[in-house]
């Protein structure tokens, strides 16, 4: 196929002229121009200058089968050409939004008594959480118990950008705009050893002290007001920040005494990333809600939804009365014909399973060198979700002082040399694509590697280093 060349400095200019992108400085970003992204194949993606990038991102957390599945387009095409769209309102249904929520049904584990026998629809993560916040609310409406209206999240989790979304996120920029967060929602501290730690904590000490934080915050909004408690099993946009072991089980126990309801949100961990099909069976918890979004797709069209567990759907049944809340897009019949494409690629190349047992035990090995390198503190994966933090001082675990964005100078010597990794603060993260080979991660490592050398340098040139 010959490709017409692409004028980047024209669809820059449009770009600039026309495209407000999400979280942006749109005047900054209207001086250097947009890197337009042209093509993708498998774990690579190209810019229209013709430049490859090795995406450790998976795009944005998503893309967990790898890009060019022509699956995955054959399943749109197909469906587009039966039934490109029907609304799910009016007592109507489709084929494949019925048969999507079976499969998730099928592949969500029990854990305990609790299983996920029912799912409700949406296009993404921010829209899901808004989902929870209703039907949290809903429940405790039902049993009675309205004034139990109180969601409890975390410092520095992301819950997605709407109003419900922000608020539930514990990030203190997305307060800052837009009064935010709407009442009723307020946060903990998130399980943070490296920063969070006392001097002389283990970790595991760590992990139970902080949750036992969500205990606190229970009694002083008051038990009888308290509708749920959010988090991610694994904080992705905060950085990849890992609980220590003790911590879930303490939040379980916290929950449980006091009957509120477990909304695990999965938008990120689920689907293999963390080597089982959803996060909260790698930390064995008992959510009674899981959010999810991105790779139920990889990304290729938008769907999300929530998981909803047996305590909740019951009542939301058996008790009747209409839910008023929904999309124009619950249960697309296309977005749902792709994901069932995507998970059927994701069992048969048994993938959840590869990065359990396999690739994610090879991937945490890499890391220990990675661990070892002069500029990096402590680098840590689960599964394939990894972070790196950069430190000025690695004996005396000193961080750069705030404004220097050596991560952002890291970041900058990943994209010249082709590799696309985060960084949140001085934090560099990695979520590849699941598919990666092991030909396919060393290549990776060496560049993380090349690039943290490099970064090092510049430091060090600098006089950063202490
Ligand atoms: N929950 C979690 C855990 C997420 O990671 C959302 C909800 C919202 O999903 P939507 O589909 O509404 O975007 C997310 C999204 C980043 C970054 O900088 C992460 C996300 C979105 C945008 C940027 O890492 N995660």
């Amino acid at each position: 196929m010959i490709m017409k060349p692409i004028d980047t400095a024209q669809i820059q200019a449009l770009d600039s002229a026309h495209f407000l992108h999400p979280f942006t400085d749109f005047r900054d970003l209207a001086s250097r121009g947009a890197r337009v992204m042209t093509r993708a194949e498998d774990i690579y993606v190209w810019d229209s200058e013709g430049n490859r990038f090795l995406d450790a991102m998976s795009g944005l957390w998503c893309v967990n089968v790898g890009y060019g599945r022509k699956e995955l387009a054959d399943a749109a095409h197909h469906q587009m050409m039966t039934l490109a769209y029907y609304n799910s309102f009016f007592q109507t249904t489709n084929v494949p939004a019925v048969q999507l929520a079976a499969k998730l049904a099928e592949l969500a584990p029990n854990v305990g008594e609790r299983s996920f026998q029912h799912v409700f629809y949406s296009s993404s993560g921010s829209e899901s959480n808004d989902s929870n916040v209703r039907m949290a609310r809903r429940y405790w409406d039902l049993l009675g118990q309205p004034q139990r209206k109180v969601i409890i999240s975390r410092l520095n989790s992301y819950h997605g950008s709407t109003m419900a979304g922000a608020s539930l996120g514990g990030m203190s920029g997305m307060h800052a705009q837009g009064d935010l967060p709407i009442p009723n929602i307020t946060h903990i501290g998130q399980p943070y050893y490296f920063e969070n730690g006392l001097p002389g904590e283990s970790a595991l000490e760590f992990g139970s002290r902080a949750a036992g934080w969500l205990e606190s915050k229970i009694l002083q909004v008051g038990a009888g007001n308290v509708a749920a408690f959010i988090a991610e099993p694994i904080q992705g946009a905060g950085g990849v920040i890992i609980p220590p072991a003790t911590y879930w089980p303490e939040i379980q126990r916290i929950v449980d005494k006091y009957g509120i309801l477990l909304i695990s949100d999965e938008v990120i961990c689920a689907f293999g990333r963390l080597g089982n099909w959803f996060g909260y069976e790698k930390f064995g918890y008992k959510p009674d809600l899981v959010t999810f979004a991105k790779a139920v797709t990889s990304g290729y069209i938008p769907l999300g939804g929530v998981m909803v567990g047996d305590r909740v759907a019951k009542v939301l049944i058996e008790k009747g009365g209409e839910f008023n809340h929904g999309y124009t897009y619950s249960g697309h019949p296309v977005a749902c014909a792709v994901a069932l494409a995507n998970l059927d690629i994701m069992e048969r190349e048994r993938l959840p399973q590869r990065v359990g047992n396999e690739v994610g035990p090879y991937l945490a090995r890499c890391f220990e060198d990675i661990s070892r390198h002069p500029l990096v503190g402590s680098a840590e994966s689960c599964g394939f979700m990894a972070g790196i933090i950069l430190l000025r001082n690695k004996e005396r675990s000193e961080p750069f002082a705030e404004g220097l964005s050596v991560g952002m100078i890291c970041r900058g010597h990943c994209l010249r040399n082709g590799l696309i990794m985060r960084a949140v603060g001085d934090r560099m993260i990695i979520a590849p694509p699941l598919t990666m080979t092991h030909i396919q991660i060393d290549e990776m490592v060496s560049l993380i590697l090349y690039c943290l050398d490099l970064t090092y340098q510049d430091v060090k040139t600098k006089g950063w280093l202490a």
